[in-house]
């Protein structure tokens, strides 16, 4: 394929800006049954992942938003034991789970298996834990996953989704809510990627509403750095069925025994810091 200096841009109609990666090679293009996927090679991002023209992640940061997916939820649950991811399907997510050895099962739900295949070829180390024998990897609907469930038998669901438009549409309302409320056991957390506080805060409002209909008792948003994405500032609604959110095992945190870039401790305090106009719209 094409091997010339060019730019991969994403133009944002929501914030009227745009972010753009330098490329020297379009590596992979295909269109699945869901959504159109390309791989580019950068000149100092590494790999790039695009779906329907949305930048998805690059070698370079993803560990900002893989970690503030994981992490601060794991940090914040007694002991989550049964973990369901719905989307993530490059694998990073499941990865950062399966660091928590107190994790017994993993289960990655994602609509799209190609999205795994290409990250298992093109962001090898992020497919590192697909092996481990707590990981399960499923190619299905999570709406329907969610929705048929058994009740009181979760400790996590993370839903890593693209936006809230074409597959993952279905993920943003109180009826997916409701679903993942029914399937938590008592004290059991959501944590869903919620976009930009500076372009989505009317959506976080929605997401929030919306977490709270379904009956959940404490709802965070926690703004993080994510280059990649529209802004440059991205943020994960973190929910909780029973109990508040207000704390978390920070001694955990503190001694984890594995590695982060980005995550720790004193990150995860800053991180339930809120800025004055999340304040005010909240
Ligand atoms: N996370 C995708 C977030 C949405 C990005 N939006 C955009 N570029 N317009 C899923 C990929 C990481 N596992």
């Amino acid at each position: 394929m094409s091997q010339q200096i060019s730019w991969y841009t994403e133009a944002h109609q929501a914030s009227g800006s745009s972010i753009g990666f330098r490329t020297e090679q379009l590596l992979h293009a295909e269109k699945t049954p869901f959504q159109t996927i390309e791989i580019h090679q950068t000149t100092d991002w590494g790999k790039l992942m695009v779906i329907d023209g949305c930048v998805m992640l690059t070698t370079r940061d993803n560990f900002l938003y893989h970690e503030m997916m994981t992490h601060p939820a794991l940090f914040t649950h007694a002991r989550a034991k049964r973990v369901v991811i719905i989307g993530g399907g490059d694998c990073g997510t499941l990865r950062e789970v399966l660091k928590h050895e107190e994790v017994e099962k993993a289960t990655q739900v994602e609509i799209d298996e190609r999205v795994t295949r290409l990250a298992e070829q093109y962001f090898p180390e992020l497919c590192e834990s697909n092996n481990d024998p707590r990981a399960e990897l499923l190619f299905i609907d999570g709406i329907k996953y969610m929705a048929e469930a058994e009740p009181e038998s979760i400790d996590l669901v993370i839903v890593d989704s693209t936006d809230p438009v074409g597959p993952a549409e279905g993920l943003f309302n109180a009826a997916f809510y409701a679903s993942c409320f029914k399937a938590l056991r008592h004290g059991g957390l959501l944590v869903q990627q919620s976009e930009s506080p500076l372009a989505h805060i009317e959506l976080i409002k929605s997401m929030r509403a919306a977490m709270r209909t379904a009956g959940f008792s404490a709802v965070k948003t926690l703004p993080f750095p994510q280059p990649c994405y529209p802004t440059g500032w991205w943020s994960c609604t973190m929910a909780r069925k029973g109990g508040d959110l207000s704390g978390f095992r920070e001694r955990g945190a503190i001694s984890k025994g594995f590695p982060t870039r980005y995550y720790n401790a004193e990150i995860h305090k800053a991180a339930l810091a809120q800025p004055e106009f999340m304040r005010e719209a909240f």
